[in-house]
Order: structure tokens, then sequence, then C-alpha cells
């Protein structure tokens, strides 16, 4: 790729949020909400804060056309982008024309250049980088920061963690211009990276559970199964107890080579195998055993902030502050241990479920939480209370309204080759309930006024019996 052009482009943004802040302007962040976005936003108010400036930052979901309108009506003087925007540049160059905007992304964009003087994408795309593996959101971010002030090198172990976050290194390897900020970091001390091994849990994790949790790669006979996983580690002479962290160099050694072999041995592909012993990256400016020691559940820390609708804790996390980092564990531990209490719930009562011709229906109440009512619904078909070629609603008391329920529906790809169409069956019976309702073939959501679930249950049953005879096949 043509790194020089991109700089280029960096430090034309790097000017612009300069000059708005000698201007006293504050400087509009709008960043997206898993670790990437969260790092991104986190490297430009860091950097907006060491020039003396003021921001004003938001992490979302998603930028819509009624978000970019909403933003328009803030009427400031400059907004900055960051992981996301790249797909929206005609919505930004109608709703913000008189605004500065510096679009700081990674995704491949709608057009290389905003067609309005005021506007500037920094993206690395345009100059023949690969958005997946190249250079993430959080690395555009470090660049810009990089040209505002020479000291945010120090942020380049926040934009690894961001890149960590995109999976930009799931080959083993880091790539393009994330080397350079691995370098920046190297060089300040702030950073490591080892050859180590790559499934998640090196801080946090007792090895037992690295490797009965093992997804990528799946760890044969292994993955799934904590008795086969302690069996294992034991008869290579390894505590089952310990942490990765906490073994001596040549205790990794020993593990890398017998997990090595045990994969080739099933047969595992070469590159499962590349995956399995590579980069991993750790910073000292974190105690050992603390999940922001090492860059990948660091980035699983900011995620989980960002699903909770908390991203601007993550931020903060970013920023160093401890209180947001130790609030952040508690909010964690708490979901956890909600979603475990959700779990025990629904096994035990689950023989108050409505069962219909088509599908199941649980109503909790108050007892599951209206967040997890999708997690509710998976875990009913996982735990192997249903019959998973029926689709599975699991309705709960709506949190902001006493008078809605909320609910979600799951099913299997058995259950959608008969032809049933979730979102589509949720958004009709929606409309007749007076509600709210769509999504996915196999994931959908609906809301409605809580006196109606009798009808609900008959008019769902209803139109999934009218999709199959409708035959229809399903793509989604
Ligand atoms: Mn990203």
């Amino acid at each position: 790729m043509d790194k020089g052009a991109f700089l280029e482009k960096a430090r034309e943004g790097a000017e612009l949020i300069k000059m708005h802040i000698e201007l006293g302007h504050t400087i509009r962040i709008i960043s997206h909400r898993d670790a990437d976005g969260i790092t991104a936003g986190a490297i430009l108010a860091k950097a907006i804060l060491r020039e003396g400036g003021s921001f004003q930052l938001s992490i979302v979901k998603q930028l819509s056309e009624g978000l970019i309108q909403e933003l328009a009506a803030e009427k400031h003087k400059i907004y900055v982008f960051s992981d996301l925007g790249s797909g929206s540049i005609e919505l930004i160059e109608k709703y913000l024309e008189g605004a500065t905007v510096v679009v700081a992304d990674h995704h491949p964009p709608e057009k290389n250049e905003f067609s309005t003087d005021s506007h500037l994408l920094v993206n690395p795309v345009p100059f023949g980088a690969n958005s997946v593996r190249d250079l993430s959101g959080s690395g555009v971010a470090y660049f810009v920061a990089r040209e505002m002030n020479e000291k945010n090198r120090d942020l380049a172990y926040i934009a690894i963690v961001g890149a960590v976050g995109d999976m930009q290194e799931i080959d083993g390897t880091f790539h393009g211009m994330n080397l350079d900020i691995i370098e920046d970091g190297k060089r300040l001390g702030i950073l490591e990276v080892r050859k180590e091994l790559r499934l998640f849990g090196r801080e946090s994790r007792t090895l037992a559970q690295m490797l009965a949790y093992a997804t990528n790669p799946e760890i044969p006979e292994i993955t799934g199964d904590d008795r086969k996983a302690i069996e294992f580690l034991r008869a290579k002479g390894f505590d089952p107890d310990m942490k990765y962290w906490q073994l001596r160099e040549e205790e990794k050694r020993r593990l890398h080579d017998a997990l090595v072999i045990h994969l080739i041995k099933h047969g595992a592909p070469k590159e499962a195998i590349d995956r399995l012993i590579g980069d991993v990256v750790i910073s000292p400016l974190y105690p050992e055993g603390d999940p922001r020691h090492e860059a990948r559940e660091f980035a699983t820390l900011l995620n989980a902030t960002g699903r909770l609708n908390a991203g601007t804790l993550g931020v903060a996390i970013c920023l160093g502050d401890e209180e947001a980092y130790k609030r952040a564990r508690k909010m964690l531990d708490d979901y956890k241990r909600e979603q475990i209490e959700a779990r025990k719930f629904l096994i035990q009562n689950w023989s108050m479920a409505d069962e219909g011709e088509h599908a199941y229906v649980f109503y909790a109440g108050r007892n599951i939480r209206d967040t997890l009512v999708g997690i509710a619904a998976n875990i009913a078909i996982n735990a192997g209370l249903v019959d998973p070629e029926k689709p599975v609603v699991v309705l709960a008391d709506s949190d902001e309204d006493p008078n809605l329920v909320k609910g979600s529906a799951r099913t299997t790809e058995k259950a959608l080759a008969k032809g049933y169409h979730l979102g589509e069956a949720l958004k009709e019976v929606a409309e007749k309930l007076g509600g709210e309702g769509g999504g996915h073939a196999i994931a959908a959501g609906i809301r409605f006024p809580k006196d109606r679930i009798n009808e609900f249950i008959r008019y769902f049953n209803d139109v999934l019996g009218r999709q199959l005879k409708g035959g229809r096949n399903v793509a989604d």
C-alpha cells in the first residue's frame, strides 16, 4: 500500500482537528461500539486532551440516517467519526454540509473521497490496504493522533488492542501498518509481541479453561470437555489450575509442542496450527494476571462494555481510569451471574412454556431481564428443552415500560429448512398487536402490550403455519 499518501491524509485530519481546538470548538467524536471503535474513540479523546482541547464522545452501534440528522441538530463546528462513517459518505455530505468532518475509518468506503472541501476521509483502503488485516479503526485514529503530536505514540498499545479486537492477526501474525504501530510501541517499551499460545485467557483463565473453551482454533476432543482438558494437562505434567502467564518459558514451549502434536495427530489443518501459536501482545503498563495486560483479554473486556451499552466506560478504561475498570468488571460479573440465573430459571420452569403446533412461547415475567430474552431462547434450544424443528420465543416484562413485554425468537437451521422466517412472522404479529417486531429468519425480536400474550401465542402459531403452507424457501 502507499503508506506515504495515507499518512498525508492522516496529517490533514490532524491539522483540521488541531485548528478547531485552537478555535476553541468542542470536537464531536462518534465511534463504533466494539473494541476497535472504543479504542479509536479513546485515542482521539486523549490526543485532543493533550492539545488542551475539549471533546464530546458517543459510542454507537451503527451510523443511521436518523443519528446523522440528530448529530447535525447539535450544530457542532467539527465532527470526527472513527471506525465507522466510510459507508455513510453521502449521508454525511447531505446533513453535515456546513461543518468540518473527519472520517477516520478502515472499512471499504462508499467512494474514495468526499466531494465537499471541508470533509476529509482518512482511510487506508483507497491506498491499497486490506481492511481486515492491514489496519483497524483504532490504527487509523492512532496515525491521526500521531500526526497531531509525537507524544501520542504512547497510545500504540491501545491501538493494537483495537486491532486485536477486530482480529486483524487472525492467521497468527500482524500485517501492514499494524506492524508500524507495534514498532512504535516496542521502541517506547509499552508493548511486547511474543510467540505464544493464542487461545483466550492468558491472564484470567486456568490452563484447563483455556483449553476446554478454545474456539480459535478448536482443539479436537478437548474443546467443550473440561475433564479431557484436565486429563490432557496432567498427562503432560502441567497443573490444570495454573494460568498461562504463570508458566516459565520452558514450560510454555513444552505446552506448545504437546498441543501441536495433539493437533497433528488429530489431522487438524495447517492453518489451525498456525493460529494456535503466534503473535500475542502484552503490555508492561499493567500487572500480569490483569486482563488489560494482554491485548485479546483487554479487547474482550472493551467489547463487553460496548454490548452492555457502556462503551464510554470502555473509553475511560483505555484512558487509564481505574475506577471505570472496577465498575466494568463488576458490571460483567453481574451480567454473567444474571445469565446463569436466567438459565436456571428457564430450565426449572420450562414446563410452563406454551407448546403450540409451530412454536414454544415462554413468558418469564420479571424473572429474566428483558436484555437476556435472546440468550434465554438460545439456552432453551441448546439445553435440549425443545424440539429443534420448532421455533422458540421467550418473553419478559419490559424494563422501560411495565405495560409492555419484550420477546426474542430463535430457531435452528433445521427449522428454517421447513420454511419458517421468524423476522417476517414477528413483524406481521406485531402489527396485529400494536407493537413492533422484525429481524432475521433465524433470530428476531418483538415488543407488544403485556395484556395480549394469549393473542400473541395464537397469531404467532398461525403465521408460522401459513409460512409452511406457502412452502417458501428461506434465505436471509
Ligand atoms: Mn473496526
